[in-house]
């Protein structure tokens, strides 16, 4: 099964958010394979940003990151890679579509709420990256009400 990682960043925690998003992920048909509250070390942080460290906002992307916990998910399910990043929205929030989080709920790029993988192979090395512990599999009785 496709896994993605999904992040609600320190603003979207502090801002009582984690329930909306998870809501969406679990209304859209998605599975929950794992879930975390993490306060997050600048050292993980790197690791996880390592794309970006040469970018003019890798400082402050790293204050707010490191600014309170995260909450960190896995969610499973057909495409959830590419679909993740659309129900997240653009990573500016005002080129973020309504109906999308970010569209909904933010307007800073650098408060955007929010993290999804951008492809499988990222998937997985976040995933690793942030649950240490085995991810078990879990089949689901709905599963014939959501896949045909
Ligand atoms: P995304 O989070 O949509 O995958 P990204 O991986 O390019 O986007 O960047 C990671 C985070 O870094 C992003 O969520 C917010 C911040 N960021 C990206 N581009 C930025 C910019 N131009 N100015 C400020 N922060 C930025
Ligand atoms: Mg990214």
């Amino acid at each position: 099964m496709e896994r993605t990682y999904i992040m609600v960043k320190p603003d979207g925690v502090e801002r009582g958010l984690v329930g909306d998003i998870i809501a969406r992920f679990e209304r859209k048909g998605y599975q929950l394979l794992a879930l975390r509250l993490i306060h997050p070390t600048r050292e993980l942080l790197e690791e996880h940003y390592a794309d970006l460290k040469s970018k003019p906002f890798f400082p402050s992307l790293m204050t707010y990151m490191t600014s309170g916990p995260v909450v960190g998910m896995v969610w499973g399910g057909k495409e959830v890679v590419k679909t993740g990043r659309v129900m997240l929205g653009a990573t500016n929030p005002l080129a973020s579509a309504p109906g999308t989080i970010r569209g909904d709920f933010c307007i800073d790029v650098g408060r955007n709420l929010c993290h999804g993988s951008d492809s499988v192979e990222s998937a997985e090395r976040e995933i690793a990256l942030w649950f240490k512990e085995e991810i078990k599999a879990h089949k689901r009785t709905i599963e014939p009400l959501i896949y045909e």
